[in-house]
C-alpha cells in the first residue's frame, strides 16, 4: 500500500464509524507504524479545553446518575451492537495505528463487545448488601451510587479495549467519562467516540456523557488535578503511574492504575512442552511484545531447558515478521523508533550481564517501509536475574532463567518490582496448586498451562506492586466506579443508640 492508500483506508474506516472529515485536521500528526508514514492529523487539546470537557461531562453525569441502571445498561447494549457492526473498520484502524495483525486487531474489538455484554449484565447486578442490625426495628444496608466523571487515560497498545473496559462499566455505574487516549492512537479513539456519540443521541442521554480529549501532558494533568474527576483510571508505564497516583491522592481522588508488567512463566519438568512452546511464542512474541501482559521471563527447570529452548528457537526462526496487512504475518512492527532503541539497549545490557542471545534481536527490513521498526523477537538466556531482567522493556525480548526447585522458581518469579501476570506449565497438580497459593506467584493474574497474555473479559484485570494495584473490567471491578453509602434505617419508633450508649 502507498501512503495515500493508507490514508484512504483510514479515512474510509473513520467515515463509516461516523467521524466527520472536519475532525481530521489539526496540529497532531498521526503516523502508522506499518511504514512510519504520516497517516492523518487531528486536533490537539490543551488544559483549558480539558477543563471545559470535564465541566460538561460533570453536568451530564448529574443527569445520568438518576437514570436507572438497567436503562443505562440498554445504552451500553446498543454500543456493543454498534461496535460489532463496525468490527471490521475498527480493526482496520487498530492495525493502521497500533500495528496489530488482523486477528489480534479483531480480537481487541471483540474484547470491547465482550465487556459491553458484561456491563449490560452488571447493570442489573450492582448489588449492595444488607446486614443484621444490633438494634431491634432497625435495618442496615449499603447502596452503591454513581461516582462522577471518570478520567480515562489509555495507552497505544490497546487503544480501544482498555477504553471500553472503563467506559462500558463507568456508564452502567452512572458515571460520565472524559478520555485521553495515547497521542499515538487518536484515530481509533475518534472512531469509538463517534459510535458512542451516536448511541448517546439515539437514547436521548446527555450529549456530554462521554468526551474525548486528544492531547499530551497538559490534558493528562488537567484530568489528574481536577476536583471534578473523582476517579482517574490510567494505563501506561510505572513512571507515569508514579506521577499520577500521588497527585490524584493529594486531592483525595481515587486512581485505578494499570502499569508495567514483567510477566513470567515457570516451566516444570512435567510440562507438555509442545503446548508450552505454542503458549510461550504467542505470549512473548505476539503483538510484537507490546502487551502489558507480554511474557518477558521464562523460568525453566534445568532438566527441560535445552529441549524447550530448541523448540522455541525453531519456532522463533519461522515466525512470519512483516506488514500486518499481509495474511500470515504474526509479528508486526514496533510502535516507533523509541521502542526499537529501548529493545536494543535492553539487549546490550543483557549481553553485558552475560546473557546469550539465542535467536532474534535484529531489525528486519520490510520493503517499502524504511522508516518502520520491524524486529525479530529475541530469546536471551541469562546467567541470573540481573537488573535488565527486572526491568520492563516494551518489546519482544524473552529472558530465560534456569531453576532446580519450585521454591527457587517462585522466588525468582516474585523477585521483580512488577506484579501483573504469571503462569505455570505443569501436569503436576501439587505444583500448580503451590503456584496458585498464598506463597506462590504474587501477581494479579496467575494462570496454569496458559500464557500470561490474552486474558478474557469476566475476570478482574490488573496487578500488584509497581503494576499499580488497580482492577478493571471483570468480577467486582465495578465497585471502583461507584461510591458506597451505608444506611441505617430506624423503623422502631424509638431512638436506640448503637453500642448501648445512653444519652438524653
Ligand atoms: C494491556 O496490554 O494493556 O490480557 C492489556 C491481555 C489483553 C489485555 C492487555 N486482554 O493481554
Amino acid at each position: 500500500m502507498t501512503p495515500e492508500e493508507f490514508r484512504e483506508s483510514a479515512r474510509s474506516a473513520l467515515k463509516s464509524c461516523g467521524v466527520a472529515d472536519s475532525a481530521l485536521a489539526g496540529a497532531l500528526t498521526v503516523r502508522t507504524p506499518l511504514t512510519g508514514d504520516e497517516l492523518l492529523s487531528v486536533h490537539e487539546a490543551d488544559g483549558p479545553e480539558t477543563d471545559a470537557a470535564v465541566r460538561a461531562a460533570h453536568a451530564a453525569y448529574q443527569q445520568w446518575q438518576t437514570v436507572p441502571a438497567p436503562v443505562r445498561g440498554a445504552l451500553v447494549k446498543r454500543l456493543g451492537q454498534l461496535i460489532g457492526e463496525h468490527k471490521d473498520e475498527l480493526a482496520t484502524l487498530v492495525t493502521l495505528e497500533a500495528g496489530k495483525i488482523r486477528s489480534e486487531a479483531l480480537g481487541e474489538v471483540q474484547e470491547m463487545i465482550d465487556v459491553c455484554d458484561f456491563a449490560v449484565g452488571l447493570s442489573r447486578q450492582l448489588y449492595g448488601r444488607t446486614m443484621p442490625s444490633e438494634r431491634p426495628g432497625h435495618r442496615l444496608m449499603e447502596t452503591w451510587h454513581p461516582l462522577g466523571v471518570v478520567g480515562v487515560i489509555s495507552a497505544f497498545n490497546f487503544p480501544v479495549a482498555v477504553w471500553s473496559w472503563n467506559t462500558a462499566i463507568a456508564l452502567v455505574c452512572g458515571d460520565a467519562v472524559v478520555w485521553k487516549p495515547s497521542e499515538k492512537t487518536p484515530l481509533t479513539a475518534l472512531a469509538c467516540t463517534a459510535l458512542l456519540d451516536r448511541v448517546i443521541a439515539e437514547h436521548g442521554a446527555p450529549a456530554d456523557l462521554h468526551r474525548l480529549v486528544v492531547g499530551g501532558r497538559a490534558v493528562g494533568e488537567a484530568l489528574v488535578d481536577s476536583a471534578l474527576v473523582p476517579l482517574v483510571s490510567a494505563t501506561g508505564s510505572t513512571r507515569m503511574g508514579r506521577e499520577v497516583g500521588p497527585r490524584v491522592a493529594a486531592r483525595f481522588g481515587r486512581s485505578l492504575l494499570e502499569l508495567g508488567g514483567n510477566n513470567a512463566a515457570v516451566v516444570t519438568p512435567s510440562a507438555d512442552l509442545d503446548l508450552t512452546t505454542r503458549a510461550v511464542v504467542f505470549a512473548a512474541a505476539g503483538t510484537a511484545g507490546q502487551r502489558c501482559t507480554t511474557l518477558r521471563r521464562l523460568i525453566v527447570h534445568r532438566s527441560v531447558a535445552d529441549e524447550l529452548l530448541e523448540k522455541l528457537t525453531t519456532a522463533y526462526r519461522k515466525l512470519p515478521i512483516g506488514s500486518p496487512l499481509e495474511s500470515g504475518t504474526l509479528v508486526g512492527p514496533l510502535i516507533d523508533e523509541n521502542s526499537y532503541r529501548a529493545m536494543n539497549s535492553a539487549l546490550d545490557a543483557a549481553r553485558a550481564d552475560g546473557g546469550e542471545v539465542l535467536v532474534g534481536g535484529g531489525r528486519r527490513d520490510v520493503p517499502g517501509a524504511p522508516d518502520a521498526y520491524y524486529v525479530e523477537p529475541a530469546i536471551v538466556r541469562m546467567p541470573s536475574q540481573t537488573e535488565i531482567v527486572r526491568t520492563e522493556t516494551f518489546a519482544p525480548v524473552l529472558y530465560v532463567l534456569g531453576y532446580e526447585t519450585l521454591d527457587e522458581a517462585i522466588a525468582l518469579h516474585n523477585d521483580v518490582p512488577q506484579g501483573l501476570s504469571s503462569g505455570i506449565f505443569t501436569r503436576d497438580q501439587q505444583e500448580a496448586e503451590r503456584f496458585l497459593a498464598a506463597d506462590g506467584a504474587d501477581c494479579g493474574i496467575v494462570n496454569v498451562n496458559i500464557g500470561t497474555s490474552g486474558a478474557e473479559i469476566g475476570g478482574a484485570f490488573g496487578g500488584e506492586k509497581e503494576t499499580g494495584g488497580g482492577r478493571e473490567s471483570g468480577s467486582d471491578a465495578w465497585r471502583a466506579y461507584m461510591r458506597r453509602a451505608t444506611n441505617t434505617i430506624n423503623a422502631s419508633g424509638q431512638l436506640l443508640l448503637a453500642q448501648d450508649v445512653s444519652f438524653l
